[in-house]
Order: C-alpha cells, then sequence, then structure tokens
C-alpha cells in the first residue's frame, strides 16, 4: 500500500472486547466481518480481491494473513477459553486474548482493584500494539456489558487510560445493559455511567431486554441464547461500520468512527445513542422487502434495540443506513412521509442523514432472522427517549440502594459510598439533560427559568 497520500490510509480501528459479553459479542462480529471480506477463519483471503477498505479492521501480516485489530480480556478465564478453544481460534494471536484472573467470575465492577489495574494495564499494552500496526490510526470500538463486574469496572478504567493516552483518538463504546435482574446487575450498570459519559465520544445503548424480546416475539425462538442476541448486534455493528469497511459506498454516510460521532453527538452532555435493525423476520419467512417496508419497520418500536418509545421523545440526529440495492427514487419517497411525522429538538443541527452501502448484507451461519436479502437498514439516532430507560435504572438502583441492599459486596472491591452517589448524580444528571432536550418549548422556557431562579 501507499504510504505517501496520508489521506489515502485507511483509519485504523482497534476493536477492545471486555468481559463475557464483550467477548462473545466479539466472536459474532468478527465472524461477520470475516465472512464480509472474504477471510477464512484461520485468517488466510484465498480469493484476494479488491478489498483496500478491509485494512481499516484487519492487518495484513507479511505471511498474507489477516489478524482482526482486536483485544480481548476478561478478568477470569470463561469466555476467553472458549475463544480460544473456537473455530475461530487460529484468528487472533495468543497476546489479543487475555484473562487476569484464575478464580470464578468477577460479578462486582472490577474497576478499583488489584485485578481489574491489572488487567487494564495488559489491556494497554496489547493496545498498544494493536494501534502502532494501524497506518493511520483513528479510534477504539468498546464492546462490554454494563451490568458485567468486567464490563463496568475494567471497562471505565479502561476508557479513562484511553483518554489519557490517545487523548485525539475516538472512542466509540457499544455497551448492553442488562436486564436488572440482579442488585449487582443494576449497581455495575450505573457504575458504569459516569465513565460512559465522560470518556466516550458515543455510547450505542442496547439492552438485553430488548433484544431478547425481539428473539422471542418477532422471531420466535423459545428460549433465546446470548449467541442468538449477538447476531442482532453484530448485524447492526456491520451497518454501522460498513462504510468504513466497503468500497461500494453509493453514497456513504460514516467513512471514519469520526463521522460516526459527529453526525449522532451534538455536544457532549448527551452521548447515548440508540438503534434499531429492519428487517428482523424469522429465516425464510418471505415478506415484502422493499424501501418503504424497511423504512417504517426501522421506525417501528419493537425493532429498537433498547426498550423506549421513540414517539415521546425528540431526535437531536437521525441516521438510516441502507444496505443492497436501494432505489433513491423510491427511498426518498419512503423517507419524506416518515419526517411529518418526527419531532426533532429546536435548533438541532445534525437534522436526518441516510447513507447507503451497495454491498447487500451478509448471512451468518445458524440464523436466526432472515439475513439472505437484497436490503437492510440500520438506524440510529440520538434521541430524548432513552431518558426512559435510563429512568427505570435509576428508579432500580434507589429501590435497592435505598435499603442497601448488597451494597457490603461493594466495599471488598474499593466501591465506596461516594462511587455510588457520584454514579448516580452522573446518571440523573444525564437524564435531567434529555429530558431537557425532549421537553416542549414552553416547558423549556419554565425549566430555564426555574434553573435561573435557583441561580
Ligand atoms: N448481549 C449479551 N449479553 C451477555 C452475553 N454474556 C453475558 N451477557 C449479559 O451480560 C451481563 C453480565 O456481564 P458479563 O459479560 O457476563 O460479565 P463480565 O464478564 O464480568 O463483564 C449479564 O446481564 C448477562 O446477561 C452475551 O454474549 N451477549
Ligand atoms: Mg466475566
Amino acid at each position: 500500500m501507499s504510504r505517501c497520500n496520508h489521506k489515502e490510509l485507511q483509519p485504523g480501528v482497534v476493536s477492545v472486547h471486555l468481559g463475557q459479553a464483550g467477548i462473545q459479542m466479539g466472536q459474532s462480529v468478527w465472524e461477520l466481518l470475516c465472512l464480509e471480506h472474504w477471510i477464512t477463519p484461520d485468517g488466510r483471503k484465498p480469493n484476494p480481491m479488491k478489498d483496500e477498505k478491509s485494512e481499516s479492521f484487519f492487518d495484513t501480516r507479511t505471511t498474507g494473513l489477516r489478524k482482526p485489530r482486536a483485544v480481548f480480556a476478561d478478568t477470569d478465564s470463561y469466555a476467553i477459553n472458549r475463544l480460544r478453544a473456537g473455530p475461530y481460534k487460529n484468528l487472533f494471536d495468543s497476546h489479543q486474548m487475555l484473562r487476569s484472573g484464575l478464580g470464578g467470575a468477577n460479578k462486582i465492577f472490577a474497576g478499583n482493584t488489584g485485578t481489574g489495574a491489572k488487567t487494564v494495564s495488559s489491556l494497554l499494552e496489547s493496545i498498544r500494539r494493536q494501534v502502532e500496526r494501524c497506518d493511520r490510526f483513528e479510534g477504539f470500538m468498546i464492546y462490554q456489558a454494563t451490568g458485567g463486574g468486567t464490563g463496568s469496572g475494567v471497562g471505565s478504567l479502561l476508557l479513562e487510560n484511553l483518554v489519557r493516552d490517545y487523548r485525539k483518538s475516538r472512542r466509540v463504546a457499544v455497551s448492553v445493559a442488562p436486564e436488572g435482574q440482579t442488585a449487582q446487575d443494576v449497581y455495575n450498570h450505573v457504575l458504569s455511567i459516569p465513565s460512559l459519559r465522560e470518556n466516550a465520544d458515543v455510547n450505542f445503548y442496547l439492552e438485553n431486554k430488548a433484544l431478547n424480546d425481539i428473539c422471542s416475539t418477532r422471531l420466535g425462538v423459545a428460549k433465546p441464547t446470548h449467541g442468538n442476541v449477538n447476531q442482532i448486534i453484530a448485524q447492526l455493528m456491520g451497518s454501522l461500520t460498513s462504510g468504513i469497511r466497503r468500497v461500494t459506498d453509493s453514497r456513504p454516510v460514516y467513512q471514519d468512527l469520526t463521522e460516526i460521532c459527529m453526525s449522532l453527538i451534538p455536544m457532549r452532555d448527551v452521548n447515548f445513542a440508540l438503534s434499531s435493525y429492519a428487517p428482523l423476520d424469522r429465516p425464510r419467512v418471505s415478506r415484502t422487502n422493499n424501501e418503504d417496508t424497511l423504512t417504517k419497520s426501522a421506525f417501528d418500536p419493537t425493532s429498537l434495540l433498547a426498550k423506549c418509545n421513540l414517539d415521546t421523545g425528540k431526535y437531536l440526529s437521525i441516521c438510516l443506513m441502507y444496505r443492497g440495492n436501494v432505489d433513491m427514487r423510491r427511498l426518498n419517497g419512503s423517507i419524506r412521509p416518515l419526517m411529518r411525522g418526527i419531532k426533532f429538538v429546536e435548533g438541532a443541527s445534525l437534522g436526518f442523514k441516510v447513507g447507503i452501502n451497495q454491498a447487500p448484507p451478509t448471512e451468518m451461519p445458524d440464523a436466526i432472522f432472515e439475513q439472505k436479502l437484497t436490503k437492510s437498514c440500520a438506524m440510529f439516532c440520538n434521541s430524548s427517549a432513552v431518558a426512559e430507560p435510563l429512568g427505570r435504572t435509576m428508579q432500580q438502583f434507589d429501590a435497592l440502594y435505598r435499603r442497601r441492599t448488597s451494597v457490603s459486596n461493594y466495599a471488598a472491591q474499593n466501591v465506596e459510598a461516594t462511587d455510588f452517589q457520584e454514579a448516580r448524580e452522573g446518571l440523573a444528571r444525564l437524564i435531567s439533560y434529555y429530558n431537557q432536550c425532549g421537553a416542549d418549548e414552553e416547558e423549556e422556557e419554565e425549566e430555564d427559568e426555574g434553573l435561573r431562579s435557583r441561580m
């Protein structure tokens, strides 16, 4: 590859997969990316077609082998061992798959402990190796479950360190919120929010509850597994990054991570993005799948990957990413009526963007939803409706913390009362910023008055 023209160099994106969920999501994501770039599970590319943009996600070694620009880490060994024994074990070098604890799963926010610090320090070393292999490093994608001890604790600490060590880089978080069944899920989730707010440029806020419901209600999977849910996340992320990785764009929106952040996040305080995917139909169920049905389905509440009602909120930004053989005229015809019903925050400058990647979606093995399609649509948006799931989390947190349920377990992990209070305040502030965005103008004025009178 020519190294003389800076502009020709592909942006290098390093993916970091934390904890069991982050690692398992990574397995699905890299399985899809290998299929999309004709790379075998052991990193060979038997038919090297023109595919230069894959360099943004894959490193080409002198042997010709492709290696994902990725690092996997956990504070226990279960998920890493499965990765090391799985069908993609040869795709990654051993220093890309780190496990720092030997004992059982670390279920409590592992960011204030020796294990957490040790994990982050070996992670940073492995990340540095990946960054150095990029011709033009641009930023990180960080996958984790915020209900997990590793995802929340190591994730928070890692983000802080990435800001310090790679100040100019982009940090795109993909985080799965828990169903909120246990106190530790809820506490970990809330404790992860300050760092995601402060240190991630954007956080794609996904909820396992919504993902599981899609599997059971729409796709007829009686008992959805993590693997089922991760397939949806993989296709979503495949669409988000398709413009960075694929050359066939007729009208790309996102050619790098910076464009993703700039088109969704107008200011630092509101950086939690929502997403949906269409179509989500059972395999081999033949449905009409055209520009119109896709666009409508992307805004259907049951296609959203977090539980909320977009109609109750206002948008700061929307981006629709279509894949496949999309007809522009039909597309404009399907978007125009929809636009009439959409409420933007007053003065929202980012507005509505549409991107098309002509490469159709790629089918994954054991697909639980139809993926052999000529077209698909992923919707990404920044909406005040995200205050709804965040508000539910706060209620759950308050109910548990009021009685100090399970709080004593956190002291052993060096999580103090001030950590809980600060995290709760951070969450309340995030909700309040989004509520201000969603407020009607009259209410806004009243709120401004309220603010002024308190000053
Ligand atoms: N979407 C998804 N969620 C997962 C997966 N594995 C675990 N979870 C969820 O993640 C949360 C626990 O996080 P986990 O990743 O196991 O903990 P960690 O290893 O300590 O970060 C729970 O809410 C699980 O239901 C997965 O592969 N995909
Ligand atoms: Mg774990």
